[in-house]
């Protein structure tokens, strides 16, 4: 997927891409007071841009939990100078604006900039100007405002309600003809619990069909998530977590501190992403609906007479078993798999269906090692699901099936 921006184009493929951070700030939580000025400011963006980045995010305002607000002429003040300086330095990198106000991101967008990075979500006045400067945004999830925010956060289910907001804001970005990227916002009005559940299930945000942003950057849940760890020693832990979505592919853009051990990150992941095989392909088997006899319950009364069950197989072959002869004996035969349930069934006495459907797990997984069909025959059984329905029982609950499936490795 490509974005414009400006004069350049956000280009989204093998690998994420490394958003450096810019803070011209006396007071963000790592590099607060550290590239105040703009040539501390511009040095640092030429440093990252030689190290690799493909985006510089520059932010004149702390957002960390409890920061105090800063007015939008002193955020200026900060900001314009040091916007102005990078864009002449010609870097060949975007350069995005983090703000949350639409007449600093106005202005910085008319010196130089190329995107807007919005905490607080891109509300229509901010994208009122996105468009009228053909800007991408990126606008994040927070829960209430920095000052406050880390005061109790609440979610019924943070990951659902997090990937429908953002959905509007694409949604609304849409309206005005503005490219809409989404950041779910680890770290703003999130509990440990939530930011992981949110990193864990990032998938969900790939729904609204445009690039995700993320900035777990030396963040204080790291802290909490690795027992007191301070900002300074959270390099592993970031590497870690951006990791983690670039491997499952749930990751766009990573807003980081550290540069080059990302664009080393990033470029590791695109070339295994390239090499990569998709799953190879596998014969499944089935048998479905087989009907069975079998003493089984959990009170002697319902062992006391047999009972009809219906069973279904599923049995996943080896890959190495695809385009194997077109021969009965290269696999596994459903008119077998049908007779071995119906034996376990009535040859024995269980109470519990799943204990029942261990065993034909366990039977038809036995069919994979008889000998005298080379090396390879013994393993041509990958994996099988097993499931058992009780109809009967079913009916006299008013349900539309009980039973219960296992799925079993040989
Ligand atoms: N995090 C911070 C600031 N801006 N923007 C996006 N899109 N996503 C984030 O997670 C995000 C952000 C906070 O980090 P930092 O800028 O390093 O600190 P501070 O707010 O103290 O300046």
């Amino acid at each position: 997927m490509d974005i414009p921006c400006g004069p350049h184009t956000l280009t989204f493929g093998d690998r994420p891409q490394v958003m450096g951070v810019l803070n011209v700030t006396p007071d963000s939580f790592f590099d607060g007071g550290c590239h105040s000025g703009v040539e501390a400011a511009t040095r640092h963006a030429r440093r990252m841009a030689a190290e690799g980045a493909d985006l510089i995010d520059v932010g004149a305002e702390s957002t960390r939990p409890g920061a105090h607000p800063v007015t939008a002429e002193d955020e200026l003040a900060r900001l314009l100078p040091v916007i102005e300086g990078i864009a002449a330095l010609d870097l060949g990198v975007p350069l995005s604006v983090d703000t949350a106000k639409p007449e600093v991101a106005d202005r910085a967008l008319a010196r130089g900039a190329h995107l807007i990075n919005d905490v607080s979500g891109a509300g229509e006045a901010m994208l009122e100007v996105a468009a009228r400067h053909k800007a991408p945004v990126i606008a994040m999830h927070m829960q209430g405002e920095p000052r406050t925010m880390q005061r109790e956060p609440r979610y019924d289910d943070v990951v659902a309600e997090i990937r429908d907001y953002l959905a509007e804001r694409v949604a609304a970005g849409r309206d005005f003809g503005v490219d809409v990227l989404v950041d779910p916002g680890i770290g703003f009005g999130k509990t440990l619990e939530h930011n992981l559940e949110l990193l864990a299930n990032l998938r969900e945000l790939r729904e609204l069909d445009t690039p995700i942003v993320l900035g777990v950057s030396r963040k204080s849940f790291l802290d909490r998530l690795l027992g007191g760890v301070p900002v300074d020693q959270r390099l592993a832990g970031t590497l870690a977590v951006n990791g983690w979505a670039a491997a499952l592919d749930v990751v766009d853009v990573l807003r980081v501190h550290d540069v080059r051990e990302h664009r080393q990150l990033a470029e590791s992941m695109g070339a295994l992403r390239r090499h990569h095989r998709a799953p190879a392909p596998r014969r499944r088997v089935l048998a479905r609906g087989i009907p069975c006899q079998c003493r089984i319950g959990v009170t002697a009364r319902e062992r006391s007479a047999l009972q009809d069950l219906v069973v279904d197989v599923e049995v996943n072959m080896a890959p190495a078993f695809l385009g194997a002869p077109d021969d009965l004996d290269g696999t596994t035969d459903y008119a077998k798999i049908a007779e071995l349930a119906q034996a376990v069934a009535t040859g024995g006495e269980f109470r519990l269906v799943e204990t029942l459907a261990e065993q034909i797990a366990i039977a038809v997984a036995g069919t994979n090692s008889r000998p005298a069909h080379g090396p390879a025959y013994g393993k041509r059984i990958e994996s099988l699901r097993v499931r058992v329905s009780k109809p009967g029982a079913a009916r006299e609950l008013g349900v539309a099936e009980v039973g219960a499936e296992i799925d079993w490795r040989p």
